[in-house]
């Protein structure tokens, strides 16, 4: 892509009403657009790492044996008086009319809708365990929109719903979840930690949190700071590595607000292990047993010929705010550096270019039109600016790589920059191999 036909609208200044860096950044990069309070165009640039996101949040579904289907973002009233959160849901329910008067209202989740989807398509205990996921918009009425993509009205939300047949099996689907959540994370670049949580409007009685550390984040924390350091490396997806994993974190005292309590906090945890600070909640998953289908009377015939209630849970990422949680944890002094994971491009190519000597584009040209032929996604300033001067665009834009064609680089040899990282002289097929390992590991 050549910089000079990319649409992002970058601001040299910070908007006055952005007051964390994630909104801050997201509007100087021009990555999104307000276009009423909390509502938000995405512009090219951060839809393609919310993009990403998305991907990678698909891909460790997939691999736990989730299934993506994809329901509509508006709903009919009746399944939600059927389960008695239609009146309970309050304000933050958008309630629209269709032309014959039908109430109707857009999703702010999906348990009735998927519930009724099952209690329709599934008889048998032999059609379970499923788990079924899809990625799609939601809208709550916030009272508060606030700090840009992080509590908006209309947002991006993966969410995942489990049907078991008993508690035991239920819990399994939990934990199998909360693995794929870990992981998911941890391929974003982020360090998020489950954190036991309460469970609010969704229902149920177990429910974690999975929080990244920030100052500027909404949910207040109080945890034993030793379970940043637990390793999920060695875990694998086996039913019995799994249930080990959660066994680990529940040795450490890790709880939000709403669970907290002072003398618990003090009898677990010594006072040097005691960390009480913010965060940003990127997920959050619930089980809820037979909430949702009892009154919706979902229920399956077991081998005995009885019938009982399935049980399930329900699982949410929140990928458009993911995007700024991200930000969040990683944009420092004015700098910003994607992990490699969502980067929106693979690598900036940034000339020098004299106007009235073309030898300087032409050399360019022919680097990016060789890093295409690899499949490498470049950005290409193919504008006239000084160098300086792209260099403050590209702080903004974040990309990790970069290749810079100024004093340092010569005929064959060109000046490879690793954002805070170290810069080296390097050939371009070495340029290529190093861009194309990098792709490989994640
Ligand atoms: C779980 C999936 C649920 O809705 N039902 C289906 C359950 N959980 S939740 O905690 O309410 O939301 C899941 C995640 O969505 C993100 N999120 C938001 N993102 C931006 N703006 C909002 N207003 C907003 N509300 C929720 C969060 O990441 C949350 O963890």
């Amino acid at each position: 892509m050549y910089l000079s036909k990319l649409f992002i609208p970058l601001l040299k200044n910070n908007p006055s009403e952005a007051k964390i860096k994630s909104h801050q950044l997201m509007l100087r990069a021009g990555m999104i657009k307000q276009s009423s309070a909390g509502i938000y165009s995405w512009l090219p640039l951060g839809f393609k790492i919310m993009k990403k996101i998305e991907q990678i949040v698909r891909e460790e579904q997939n691999k736990i044996g989730a299934q993506e289907l994809l329901m509509p973002t508006i709903q009919s009233a009746e399944i939600w008086k059927e389960s008695g959160r239609y009146e309970d849901y309050g304000d933050e329910m958008l309630r629209i009319k269709d032309r014959q008067g039908k109430e109707m209202l857009y999703g702010p989740t999906n348990e009735e809708l998927i519930t009724e989807i099952f209690r329709s398509s599934v008889k048998s205990y032999k059609s379970l365990p499923q788990l079924l996921y899809h990625i799609q918009w939601k809208f709550r009425d916030e009272l508060r929109p606030r700090f840009g993509v992080m509590r908006c009205k209309e947002f991006f939300m993966k969410d995942a719903y489990s049907f078991d047949l008993s508690d035991d099996e239920a819990k399994k689907s939990y934990n199998k979840m909360f693995f794929a959540y870990l992981n998911t994370f941890k391929r974003l670049g982020l360090t998020a930690i489950p954190m036991a949580a309460d469970t609010g409007p969704i229902g149920g009685d177990l429910s974690h949190e999975f929080i990244i550390l920030a100052e500027t984040g909404e949910s207040k924390i109080y945890a034993d700071k030793r379970i940043f350091d637990i390793n999920i490396k060695k875990h694998t997806n086996e039913d019995i590595s799994i249930n080990s994993l959660r066994k680990k974190y529940d040795e450490y005292y890790a709880v939000t607000d709403d669970k907290f309590n002072k003398k618990d906090f003090d009898k677990q945890v010594k006072k040097e292990n005691q960390l009480t600070t913010k965060g940003i909640e990127v997920g959050h998953i619930f089980y809820f047993g037979d909430k949702y289908s009892k009154p919706l009377n979902c229920l399956v015939d077991l081998s005995d010929g009885k019938k009982v209630n399935v049980k399930m849970g329900s699982y949410g990422i929140g990928v458009s705010r993911l995007v700024g949680a991200v930000i969040e944890a990683k944009f420092n002094n004015n700098l910003m550096k994607w992990p490699d994971s969502i980067s929106p491009f693979d690598v900036a190519l940034i000339p020098s270019i004299n106007k009235n000597d073309k030898t300087s584009y032409d050399k360019a040209l022919k680097i990016y039109n060789s890093l295409k032929q690899k499949n490498i996604d470049v950005l290409f300033d193919d504008t006239e600016e000084h160098l300086s001067a792209k260099f403050k665009k590209f702080d903004l834009i974040g990309i990790p790589y970069q290749i810079i064609l100024g004093s340092k680089s010569d005929n064959d040899k060109f000046e490879f920059k690793e954002i805070e990282g170290k810069t080296e002289i390097l050939s371009l097929e070495e340029i290529q191999n190093k861009l194309l390992i990098k792709r490989n590991l994640n």
